[in-house]
């Protein structure tokens, strides 16, 4: 419960900004006592769309919310904002994670995968820290071997969080680091082995096919367990749509960590990335310490989003 309470704090803080924005003029709109007529409706879908939500979930939103209110369920701009919120919480609720991460006593990959500079490395060692406190055993693979920085970066996070990193010389082949640190994972009995990979633009044909490449050498290790993550920089607002788009045909995409979200007025961007992929958001990251992750739960999110529930603005 208090853990609960506490990561609940940790993302209302990561997304005050967000809050700040938009979704707080939801919240003004709404919660001012008001007929619900054309202007209210027009005004709602303007601060949707531009709350980052995407045009067709605020479209299908707004239909289902009219749909209520013509029969008599929605009275009251209050009860619009209530309602709105369920649709909110429904619409991300709908894309649920189809497979568990992390399992004890059964082998594990999680490769990390995104463009340059979104928090990949970063999130991997939450991550790996957040699974390691849960007493998984947990390897990390410095598979990022483009730049020399990138290892040493890893191994400074995997000290830090006491998780062992395997790693090859910079410019070594990003397969057979995963193929080795697979076998470490293997031989020292590990749950899960957590690949972080070189940031690539998804429009770079050549790096898209190294992660292919990377993704067979799994595969063909028979891991039983075998997870795609895509990590986007909330900052980045509707520009995480189109790259998810491009990765998710690449590499396929088991889930989402959306990162950076404290310094993001775009959180609503959620809404439309994890939509566009079909891929549920696992984790968000809300800070650059090593327990800045939250898991993902939609009902708290969008309570953060627009201030409901426990009183704050
Ligand atoms: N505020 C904030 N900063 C973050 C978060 N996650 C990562 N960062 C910062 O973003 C910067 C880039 O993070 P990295 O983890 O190195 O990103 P990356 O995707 O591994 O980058 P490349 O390997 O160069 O592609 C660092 O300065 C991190 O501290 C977050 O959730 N919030
Ligand atoms: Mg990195």
């Amino acid at each position: 419960m208090l853990n609960r309470l506490f990561r609940r704090e940790k993302l209302d803080q990561g997304v005050e900004k967000t809050r700040a924005g938009f979704f707080g003029k939801i919240r003004t709109l709404l919660m001012a006592e008001r007929p619900i007529d054309d202007d209210l409706w027009d005004g709602l879908e303007e601060l949707l769309i531009q709350a980052d939500v995407g045009v067709q979930l605020t479209d299908e939103i707004l239909d289902r919310l009219r749909g209520e209110h013509r029969a008599g369920e929605i009275q009251s701009s209050k009860d619009l904002f209530d309602a709105l919120q369920d649709a909110l919480a429904t619409a991300l609720e709908e894309i649920a994670p189809r497979r568990t991460l992390v399992e004890r006593g059964t082998l594990s990959a999680v490769l990390v995968v995104g463009v340059n500079g979104v928090g990949k490395t970063t999130s991997i060692a939450k991550l790996g820290n957040l699974w390691r406190s849960q007493g998984y055993n947990v390897v990390l693979a410095a598979a990022d071997t483009f730049r020399a920085a990138a290892i040493d970066q890893l191994k400074i996070w995997g000290e830090r969080a006491k998780l062992p990193v395997i790693a090859h010389q910079p410019g070594a082949d990003p397969s057979s680091v995963v193929f080795d640190a697979l076998t470490a994972t293997r031989a020292r009995g590990a749950d899960v082995v957590l690949i972080d990979t070189a940031g690539r633009l998804h429009t770079k044909f050549n790096l898209m096919e190294e992660l292919k490449k990377v993704r067979r050498v799994i595969d063909k290790q028979n891991v039983p367990n075998v997870t795609t993550i895509l990590v986007v920089d909330a900052t980045t607002g509707q520009n995480a749509v189109t790259q998810a788009e491009q990765f998710a045909k690449a590499a396929g995409l088991d889930g989402l960590i959306v990162a950076k979200l404290d310094g993001s007025s775009k959180g609503g961007v959620i809404f439309a990335v994890t939509r566009a992929v079909q891929a549920p958001v696992l984790f968000v990251g809300t800070g650059e310490k090593m327990d800045d992750l939250s898991d993902f739960d939609p009902d708290d999110f969008v309570e953060a989003l627009v201030g409901g529930g426990n009183g704050r603005v």
